[in-house]
């Protein structure tokens, strides 16, 4: 088979095989959805399942790319915050569309969603793609969204510690329960801000205090236990600040004493995984809001540690700076525990996709779980999946090349046996401690 062809064979196969996307924010219509459609669902102002073309459109990573064209010195950050998602989505329209070629990832993104929906995107007719994203039934939708994109299984991520989120599963147990969802217990304070969590935690009615007793120790625990099984946790996650550190187990720090006697005991317990998502530096412009945060390089040694010290949990990492990856891949080959995966946020753009998956794959082989895509917005799931799988595909085939090279036959159940690692049974099995 000639290098054309199997490139070809393997890009078939890589985008006929289904994926399990193991990190997102995307919410089923039970969490309320601001945008009724044409569903049984009323419009929740306040609702967490984001979708249609206005909130792709105000995606934070196009907030950020639109204040370069029209910096804050022209139109001031609370007048772009006062005005409605829809007079938002116009203006990002009109300065990163309309006066200027969309050509940054997020904004090419929105073109390779309309097309795969079956609208054209040389209409350049928001009015045209409202009317149709608003006919569209929410449940509906997503079901379609998710064959479009290849997506068998979504995973949520469920932040305990936000109030909007926590009063919904307290409100009905149910919310969580639609089938083509998996919850994730997310938990940052708990680690990234102790006073806070423990303060938090006590108005719950968890005896916790900022002075970490045996007794608070048990507190917490049973604060995990209680929400990993209200929510059903598939695994459980904390994105962490790159000055983040565990020296090992004489440290004192509040968030190595958590880890170490709270979460990774209850963790081991329940057989569940910790996610561990390092690097973010968040706020950096707090006027920018979620679109604020940036990134500088992490302690790739802590995470060693912490796979070192509890060889009975396993760690499920990705890092946010380009600068660690090779670090990553290299802790990788130490630690049996430790999965890593994805292209997180600033990564995952398709130079780096290539770089970071080229790098991972000659050092790791088919033992890691490429990519993620972090959609904040259901119909992103559509281009994040279609431009990561031409990346991974072009990858996979070069490789295959170079070992055919040697004589070595390559099949198409080869083939499918390997995408199928990569894109689902990685994941699917370090979750399941198999
Ligand atoms: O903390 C996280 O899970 C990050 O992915 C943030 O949500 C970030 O804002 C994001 O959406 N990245 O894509
Ligand atoms: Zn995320």
């Amino acid at each position: 088979m000639d290098r054309t062809e199997l490139h070809h064979q393997v890009r078939q196969v890589v985008d006929t095989t289904p994926v399990w996307d193991l990190h997102t924010h995307l919410y089923p219509p039970t969490f309320g959805t601001p945008m009724a459609g044409g569903g049984r669902h009323g419009a929740d102002p306040r609702g967490l399942m984001l979708w249609g073309i206005d909130e792709l459109l105000t995606y934070h990573y196009l907030v950020a790319e639109v204040f370069r064209v029209v910096p804050s010195r022209k139109l001031p950050y609370d007048t772009f915050w006062k005005m409605t998602k829809e007079d938002q989505a116009d203006h990002i329209w009109q300065h990163l569309f309309v006066e200027r070629s969309p050509v940054s990832e997020a904004c090419r993104g929105v073109l390779t969603t309309l097309a795969r929906l079956g609208l054209d995107p040389s209409d350049k007719n928001l009015a045209g793609y409202r009317r149709w994203f608003a006919e569209q039934d929410p449940d509906k939708h997503i079901d379609r969204v998710m064959e479009v994109s290849g997506v068998s299984r979504i995973t949520m991520t469920n932040d305990v510690f936000d109030d909007n989120e926590r009063e919904r599963w307290l409100a009905d147990g149910r919310v969580g329960s639609d089938p083509r969802f998996a919850p994730v217990l997310r938990f940052d304070p708990l680690v990234c801000d102790w006073p806070t969590a423990a303060k938090k935690m006590s108005a719950w009615g968890y005896e916790t205090t900022e002075e970490i007793s045996p007794r608070c120790i048990a507190e917490v625990q049973r604060f995990l236990g209680d929400w990993i099984n209200r929510i059903g946790a598939l695994y459980c996650a904390v994105s962490l600040p790159p000055t983040f550190r565990y020296l090992g187990p004489d440290d004192r720090q509040a968030s190595s004493v958590i880890f170490r006697e709270a979460i990774l005991p209850a963790l081991e317990e329940r057989n569940l995984t910790m996610a561990l998502m390092i690097g973010v530096t968040r706020g950096v412009n707090p006027r920018l809001t979620l679109a604020g945060d940036a990134l500088e390089k992490a302690d790739v040694m802590s995470v060693s540690r912490l796979c070192a010290d509890f060889p009975n949990n396993r760690f499920l990492v990705t890092l946010l700076s380009r600068e660690n990856q090779h670090e990553l891949a290299v802790a990788a080959r130490k630690f049996d525990n430790l999965m890593l995966f994805g292209c997180w946020w600033f990564l995952n753009n398709p130079s780096l996709i290539e770089e970071m998956t080229r790098m991972r794959m000659e050092l790791l082989g088919l033992s890691f779980a490429p990519q993620h895509s972090d959609a904040r917005v259901l119909e992103q799931i559509v281009y994040k999946w279609a431009h990561s799988r031409e990346i991974i595909a072009k990858v996979l085939a070069d490789k295959y090349a170079d070992i055919a090279a040697t004589g070595w036959p390559i099949t198409e159940a080869d083939m499918r046996r390997d995408v199928q690692l990569l894109l689902c049974d990685n994941f699917a099995r370090f979750v399941a401690g198999e």
